[in-house]
């Protein structure tokens, strides 16, 4: 009820980390466009097979002068996967400890990144070659106030070889895309969703073009294969944005939406990275890359601790968007004062210091468990900390509690306006 959204109210406001103003307005009134990497993990980055880069054009562009790349970022997804990266980055709210709210919670009002950006005059679209039933997408996205959903409908998913397990391959969706995306009003809010690097990562040898991994899993061995395919399909897409010139005047977000590789697979992970598979090296291999590109902007490589719950403050500060009167459970990566205990759902956290496992906890850089009093009274209540943030994020999404709070410039969504079987109108 109304007091618990006071509570929640309260601890937001006290959660919040001011933008840096060396970053604000960094990609002002520029496009945004959200290129979700399917299962990508963090060690995939500058990783070799056989001599060779498995995303050279990736690893290209976090040397770009103008791009961000955090590489303490991690995934905080549960059982909804896929859909917890999508919730958390459109609303800084966690997804639920079980299933998924895009399907439980698809009714639910919220304060989400297409609506807050439209007060600014933003369009907005998801690109997906997937059914939009899938995920209860075509549902929630209207509750999110996505003007267009561009889902398999809208592309021609009848050639058998272009077709994944989850939709349209890569290279044949991002073209299919861009068409669509020059004609949406700019500025615009986008979001392109993979699915040619998911599990298990089989794939036609004929489009393939870098060689297995060879540790006899067959999972692990091929995740490299489809792992590159995505990346040559978003450089050619990066190369067609560069042609139509929407790549001048647009902010690029890529981040990786949980693990492709579970613990299932450690045995087969050792030999990928050359370490014991603790719990600690397991929580080491939940980072997932974040790499922002905005023209213009003072790049480099950001060491931050941060996860999925911090991409719309931080997403909105790059805009010269305040968020201080939003309902937001994560902080600006860029702020000073940018909260950097990582919460994962299950109640465990990272940070720079302290990891926290299973109610065991851990010194961060060494991965022994920790023994000084000091930094176990700072252990303890980082994980008092992480447990009331998630009581509270459930408690606003299990209670609906954004609808009893509108914040100040916001205006209230109404899913009904929209409809998206007919195209860019
Ligand atoms: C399906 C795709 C995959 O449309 O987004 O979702 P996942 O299985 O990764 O949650
Ligand atoms: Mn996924």
């Amino acid at each position: 009820d109304n007091d618990d959204m006071t509570e929640v109210i309260n601890y937001t406001k006290s959660n919040y980390g001011e933008s840096n103003p060396e970053y604000f307005g960094a990609a002002k009134e520029m496009n945004v466009i959200y290129i979700h990497l399917e299962s990508f993990q963090n060690f995939l980055m500058n990783y070799k097979i056989n001599g060779e880069e498995v995303t050279p054009f990736l690893n290209s562009l976090i040397k770009d002068p103008n791009t961000l790349y955090f590489d303490n970022f991690f995934h905080q997804t549960a059982q909804g996967k896929t859909s917890d990266a999508e919730f958390m980055l459109e609303n800084s709210l966690f997804g639920l400890p079980q299933g998924s709210a895009f399907i439980t919670k698809g009714q639910n009002t919220y304060q989400a990144a297409p609506a807050i950006l439209k007060e600014s005059g933003y369009s907005s679209a998801v690109f997906h070659g997937n059914n939009g039933t899938f995920w209860n997408r075509n549902e929630i996205y209207k509750s999110f106030g996505y003007d267009h959903f561009f889902d398999a409908n809208y592309y021609d998913t009848t050639v058998g070889e272009d077709m994944a397990e989850y939709g349209l391959l890569d290279k044949p969706f991002f073209e299919q895309s861009l068409d669509y995306i020059k004609a949406l009003p700019q500025p615009f809010y986008s979001k392109f969703i993979t699915v040619g690097n998911h599990y298990p990562y089989k794939m036609d040898q004929n489009l393939t073009t870098i060689d297995k991994a060879n540790t006899g899993d067959a999972s692990v061995d091929d995740y490299f294969q489809t792992a590159r395919y995505a990346d040559e399909a978003i450089e050619q897409f990066i190369g067609e944005l560069q042609k139509s010139g929407l790549y001048d005047n647009s902010m690029l977000v890529f981040y990786g939406d949980h693990y492709g590789i579970s613990e299932n697979h450690n045995k087969a992970m050792e030999q990928i990275i050359g370490k014991e598979i603790t719990p600690y090296e397991s929580t080491n291999l939940q980072r997932v890359p974040l790499i922002i590109h905005v023209p213009g902007m003072q790049g480099g490589i950001n060491h931050t601790y941060g996860g999925q719950i911090d991409l719309l403050p931080t997403l909105l500060h790059l805009l010269g968007i305040d968020s201080q009167n939003y309902v937001h459970f994560g902080t600006d990566l860029l702020s000073k004062e940018h909260n950097n205990v990582v919460t994962f759902r299950n109640g465990d956290y990272v940070s720079p210091t302290i990891y926290s496992i299973d109610e065991n906890f851990y010194d961060a850089t060494t991965g022994l468990p920790l023994d000084d009093d000091n930094q176990l009274e700072k252990a303890i209540e980082y994980k008092k900390e992480v447990d009331k943030k998630l009581q509270l994020s459930d408690k606003v999404v299990n209670g609906d509690l954004l609808r009893f709070y509108t914040p100040a410039g916001f205006s209230k969504v109404n899913p009904s306006e929209f409809n998206y079987n007919q195209g860019v109108t």
